[in-house]
Order: structure tokens, then C-alpha cells, then sequence
């Protein structure tokens, strides 16, 4: 070989490189990429219009941006609706494509109306990796870093390792793309995919359709991958002709010598039915072992599970049954167009009239929104996440499976293996998934100012305070590894219409871990956190990082973060530091901490010592910061950089 030839690229680092405007794409280093296209939702988007505002940029620069109300989607009152109106009137002036309530669940619909393969997307949402299935180079991120990218500005990683998932066979009856990444999650757990890109590749691609890619990358972020790409192929294209968008399509695929860091085997001839345990998505086990449990609840939709092909398979199961008497089925569409789509084909009445409840397309119980499980009883979801406390109810038991499941064990009332049943027939695309598309408002030219209309819940955006030369706090909280910003800022219907209010939503930190937490920071006014691994996986929820810093929470000490809550923190202003188990082991919660010479330390080498006010034990915490995010995080976070660099 030629030794000035390169070695051939993966799909994940073409896209990567497409769009490189900063650093070098080497695992490890710090890189900007610019976005093609942006998704916002009615949670994290309506604080990231409002930080739009506050940088000052006078339209969205990306081709594409998206607006989405899918998660907020419930009112019991005027605030969700005030942050709508909000939201409506944000996208228009500044340029940004509104999809309104029931119109889908962002992901869904984003694949379905604008996903382009070769393209970025930046979403506020930690799921947008599933347009990742197309093609695209998909990552979810904070509000902060998504208004950055509106406004033209690069979106900021650290380069991940690009690992090749090589499939080989085909999936068995039964068996379905969701079994696939709960198969993931058992092998790797909730941390395999800690700064590391899952690109598909192998004979088995090709067996996988369109939608049962989507459920892969779209639950890879329960892995805390950046993200999953697949190629884009026969498949995409022949899935983009029935929807009308052809035009969109083009192949994306790695070079056939394509290098990986990593490669892992996965046979689809060999994965079986799965459930996760309630707690954490990674707590899977062969659907044998749960069969037999009873439950009060069947869900199947949302994001993962809210194909037209899931909606199909349900109905396959359903039809001509009824549902379980002990049970409430509930069923959420992905999107407007496939309820849309499921009305023509006549999947609507068999569903009905099995007795299953046919839910607005949205994000609904999947946050906690309405269908909130009663105390103490069992829910089966074929959805992606069962963090404690997420469904809204306290000491919640969530199992997530598959959407066939979910509906064989949605007609018998307990978990159900449904292998023992006929296999089912073969899946049958409709033509074409043509759909009104009334859910969509464009946005005003860029001649037009309309106004902007903030309702009374809408509340001023905060700052954060540059980092102290010595922090002296007391640990206001101790937990162990895994926790999630579900843990952190609890979805449910009560807390997630405040997002754009930062001082209510603080109310509802740890709520659920430690219901002393809010009114023991308020009393010290400042302090730190402690942590095992993993601090703060799961969902991009920049409430998580703000109100913490809202209720003086200064520095979070733990094992490791997760990626985007990490970033979220230096946005904000808080110093995520890594300690050693040991340290962890030691430090208890309520004592007092010294961090000597903090800015220094940070601003040097990222080495900071800490100092044990209890015993004097001294600790050495890192924070490893790229030069970008250590003069961010010394300012009090992006919004207090900014200004002041202006
Ligand atoms: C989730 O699935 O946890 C959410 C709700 O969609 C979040 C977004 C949010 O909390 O605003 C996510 O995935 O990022
Ligand atoms: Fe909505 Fe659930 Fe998907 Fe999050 S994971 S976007 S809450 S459906």
C-alpha cells in the first residue's frame, strides 16, 4: 500500500469532518462542528429560545430549525400553554419551523419531515440521536450549547472513539430492534457508551428496517453514547420515497476499509426477548425470567417504540382480543402522520375496539404526564426509560420491553413471553405514509418582525457567578453512581411546566432522593454535591444544572459524568470534579469542604486539593477543561462569559 494513503474512514468521522470548523478530530480532543439543523422541544427549548434572546441573535442561522410541543403537551392550566404561545411566536420572528402540540414527538417527526442523510442536527433533546438511523450526525445537548449553535456559533464535543456495532443474521419472530439495545445494555450497561459514537455495520444492516434502526439509535443514549449512525442505504431511500422526500435522500456509508477503535460482535440470530428491571434501563433480563408478573399498566410508543411498523405489530396482537380487565393500555403514536396513516389502514379500530386507549402523539406518560401509575402497582413500557420516580409516582416499578411485549402482555395482565404464539405475518409497509402536514407553521421572512409573546410564566433567564478563589461549603448531598437528572430535576407533570421558570422548577431538586435537599441548600446558601459514577445520565434537562446553581450548589464533586449534564454544569458555572473512590468512601455528607486556590487551580493545571474541615484529610480532585471551557466555567458559565466578553 501506498504509504501516504490514508486508511478509510467510518461514516461517523466523514460526518465528523464534514462539518469540523474547530480542532482536531482525534478521540479525546476538543472539536466544533457546525449544525445543519436544530430541534427544539417544549421543555429545554423554551429555556434555549429565551437564552437566544439573551445572546442577541437576530434570526436562527442553521437552514433548519425545528420547534417541537410534544412534551408539555397536558395543560391542567395556563402555564404550558403560556410557554407554547412563547415558543410559537420565538419560532416565528426568528425563523424557526413550529410543529404543534399533537403534531408528534420531536424525534419521530423530525426523521419523518427533515432528517437528510449527510447532514448535522443538534436537538435539546437526548434522544435526537435517532435521525442518526438515516444517516445524520444526530447529538442531543443542552439549552445553552443549542442556542449558541441558532445563533451560527460551532457546537463544542470532545471527539468520541468511533466503535463499529458489526450485526450478522437476522432477527427471530419475536424478537425486535428494541431486544437488540436492551442486548446492548445488558453487555455494556448504562456507561458502555461513555464518549464513544456506535456506528452499525455488517450484513445484518440490511436486514434491519428504517424504524427498528430508529429504536437503536434512538436508545443508545441510554448506553450515554454521543450518538449511533447507521448508513443510509436502499432501505432509507425506499422509506424516504413513501414518505415523500426522495428528493431528500442521498447514500451515506463508511469506506469499505473504514478503521474503528473498537468492534463489537453482535449476532441477530442470537438475541431473544428482553425486559429491563425497574430502575435502570440496564437491569435487562431474558423475558422469561419476569414473565408472569403481574401489572396494572401497558404503555407502547413514544420516541423508541412509536413506528408506524411498533403501531402495526400492537395491532397485529391485539386484534381481535381484548385487553386484560386488571390492565390500562395506553398507546402513544410516534407522530400525527402515523395516527394519521394507522386511521387509513383501519389500525385505529382493531385498537379500539381491543380496548386499548389511543393517546395525542405525544411524550404523554413517558415523563411522567398523565397515566401515572397507582402506588405500589407494576408498569410495562415499551418505551426507553424507568429511572426511579420517573413516571410520576414514588417507589414506581417500570419494566420496558418491546411494543410485542407490551401488547401480548397487555391481553394477559401479567409479563408475557410471546414467543409460545404464531409467528406474526409479514410486516406490510403502506405505499406511502403521505399525511396532512396542517401541524406545521412556517416561520415569518426575514423582513417581518412579529412580536414575541411572553406569558407570566415566563421568568428572566438567570446568571451564574464566576468561580470563588476558595470555596469553603458544606456537602449538601452524598449519593452513590448512576444518578440521573431524573434524580436531579424529576419529570412529572407538576415540575416539568416550569422550565422556563428556574426559581419554581428549583423547588423539585432531589425531590425524590432527599425531600430535605431544597430547604438544607437554602439554609447554606452554598455548597457541593457528591457522587459515584455517572453523575447526571440520561435526559439533556439543563434544569438539572440550573437550579442546583439557582440553590448554590458550587462544585459537584463525583467518580465521573455523563456528557451533556457535564457540559450543562460548566454552562452554568458549577465545577464538575472527579474524585477517587476513596475520596468518595471518606467525605460525609453535612461536613464542611475547602477548596484552596480553586481559580487558580483551575485556571493551571485542573488539579484542585481539598481539605476536610471534619479531619483535615486532603483530597486531590482534577477537572480537566479545554481552554474554551475553563474560561466559560471561571465566568459563572456561558450567559455570564458572553457578556462579559462583549
Ligand atoms: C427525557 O426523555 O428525559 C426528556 C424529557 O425527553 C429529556 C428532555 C428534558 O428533560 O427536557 C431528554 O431526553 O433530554
Ligand atoms: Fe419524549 Fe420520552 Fe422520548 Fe424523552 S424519551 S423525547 S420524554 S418520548
Amino acid at each position: 500500500m501506498n504509504p501516504n494513503q490514508r486508511s478509510g474512514r467510518s461514516l461517523a468521522r466523514k460526518l465528523i469532518e464534514s462539518r469540523l470548523v474547530a480542532g482536531k478530530p482525534v478521540a479525546g480532543e476538543e472539536i466544533g462542528v457546525t449544525a445543519d439543523q436544530i430541534l427544539l422541544t417544549d421543555t429545554n427549548g423554551t429555556l434555549a429560545f429565551l437564552q437566544f434572546e439573551t445572546l442577541g441573535f437576530p434570526r436562527v442561522t442553521p437552514a433548519r430549525v425545528v420547534t417541537y410541543i410534544d412534551h408539555n403537551v397536558y395543560q391542567v392550566d395556563s402555564r404550558n400553554s403560556d410557554d407554547h404561545r412563547y415558543l410559537q411566536t420565538a419560532s416565528r420572528r426568528y425563523g424557526a419551523v413550529f410543529s404543534k402540540p399533537g403534531n408528534g414527538i420531536c424525534h419521530q417527526v423530525h426523521l419523518e419531515s427533515f432528517s437528510a442523510p449527510g447532514q448535522t442536527l443538534l436537538g435539546t433533546d437526548s434522544h435526537t440521536p435517532l435521525c442518526g438511523a438515516a444517516g445524520m450526525l444526530a447529538i442531543g445537548a443542552g439549552g445553552l450549547d443549542v442556542a449558541v449553535a441558532m445563533g451560527g456559533g460551532p457546537y463544542y464535543l470532545t471527539m468520541p472513539q468511533v466503535v463499529q456495532v458489526r450485526l450478522t443474521g437476522a432477527l427471530r419472530p419475536w424478537v425486535t430492534a428494541k431486544d437488540v439495545i436492551l442486548e446492548l445494555l445488558r453487555r455494556l450497561s448504562v456507561r458502555g457508551g461513555s464518549g464513544k459514537i456506535f456506528e452499525y455495520t455488517g450484513p445484518g444492516v440490511a436486514t434491519l428496517s428504517l424504524p427498528q434502526r430508529m429504536t437503536i439509535a434512538n436508545m443508545g443514549a441510554e448506553l450515554t453514547l454521543t450518538t449511533s449512525v447507521f448508513p443510509s442505504d436502499e432501505t432509507t431511500r425506499d422509506y424516504f420515497r413513501r414518505l415523500g422526500r426522495e428528493a431528500d435522500w442521498r447514500p451515506v456509508a463508511p469506506d469499505p476499509d473504514a478503521e474503528y477503535d473498537d468492534t463489537i460482535e453482535l449476532d441477530l440470530g442470537a438475541v431473544t426477548p428482553l425486559v429491563a428491571l425497574p430502575g435502570s434501563p440496564d437491569r435487562v433480563v431474558p423475558v422469561e425470567e419476569a414473565a408472569g408478573t403481574p401489572i396494572g399498566q401497558v404503555m407502547a410508543g413514544s420516541c423508541t417504540n412509536g413506528s408506524w411498523e411498533d403501531m402495526w405489530s400492537v395491532t397485529q396482537v391485539m386484534r381481535g382480543h381484548r385487553v386484560h380487565p386488571s390492565v390500562s393500555f395506553v398507546v402513544f403514536p410516534g407522530s400525527h402522520r402515523i395516527l394519521e396513516v394507522m386511521a387509513r389502514e383501519a389500525l385505529v379500530q382493531d385498537l379500539l375496539a381491543a380496548g386499548a386507549v389511543i393517546s395525542e402523539s405525544t411524550c404523554g406518560a413517558c415523563p411522567g404526564i398523565g397515566h401515572v401509575p397507582a402506588s405500589g402497582a407494576r408498569s410495562l413500557r415499551a418505551f426507553n426509560r424507568n429511572f426511579p420516580g420517573r413516571s410520576g409516582t414514588k417507589d414506581d416499578q417500570v419494566y420496558l420491553c418491546s411494543s410485542v411485549v407490551a401488547a401480548a402482555s397487555a391481553l394477559t395482565g401479567v409479563i408475557t413471553d410471546p414467543r409460545a404464539r404464531p409467528p406474526l405475518p409479514a410486516l406490510v409497509l403502506p405505499p406511502d405514509f403521505h399525511a396532512s402536514d396542517a401541524g406545521f407553521v412556517p416561520p415569518a421572512g426575514s423582513d417581518e418582525r412579529p412580536e414575541v409573546v411572553r406569558g407570566p410564566n415566563i421568568k428572566d433567564v438567570p446568571l451564574g457567578e464566576p468561580v470563588v478563589e476558595r470555596l469553603s461549603a458544606p456537602v449538601l448531598l452524598k449519593v452513590g453512581d448512576k444518578i440521573s437528572t431524573d434524580h436531579i430535576s424529576p419529570g412529572g407533570s407538576a415540575a416539568l411546566v416550569f422550565r422556563s421558570n428556574v426559581p419554581a422548577i428549583a423547588e423539585f431538586t432531589f425531590k425524590y432522593v432527599d425531600p430535605e435537599f431544597v430547604a438544607r441548600a437554602k439554609a447554606a446558601g452554598r455548597g457541593i454535591i457528591v457522587a459515584g459514577e455517572l453523575y447526571g445520565q440520561g435526559s439533556s434537562r439543563e434544569a438539572a444544572a440550573v437550579a442546583p446553581m439557582h440553590l448554590g450548589v458550587r462544585a459537584v464533586l463525583a467518580k465521573s459524568f455523563a456528557r451533556i449534564h457535564r457540559a450543562n454544569l460548566i454552562n452554568w458555572g458549577i465545577v464538575p470534579l472527579t474524585i477517587d473512590p476513596d475520596a468518595h468512601d471518606a467525605i460525609e455528607q453535612g461536613e464542611w469542604l475547602t477548596l484552596e486556590d480553586l481559580r487558580a487551580s483551575l485556571a493551571a493545571t485542573g488539579r484542585v486539593t481539598i481539605v476536610s474541615e471534619r479531619n483535615g484529610a486532603r483530597y486531590t480532585a482534577q477537572c480537566v477543561l479545554t481552554p474554551r471551557e475553563r474560561d466559560i466555567l471561571l465566568a459563572g458559565g456561558l450567559l455570564a462569559y458572553t457578556k462579559g466578553v462583549r
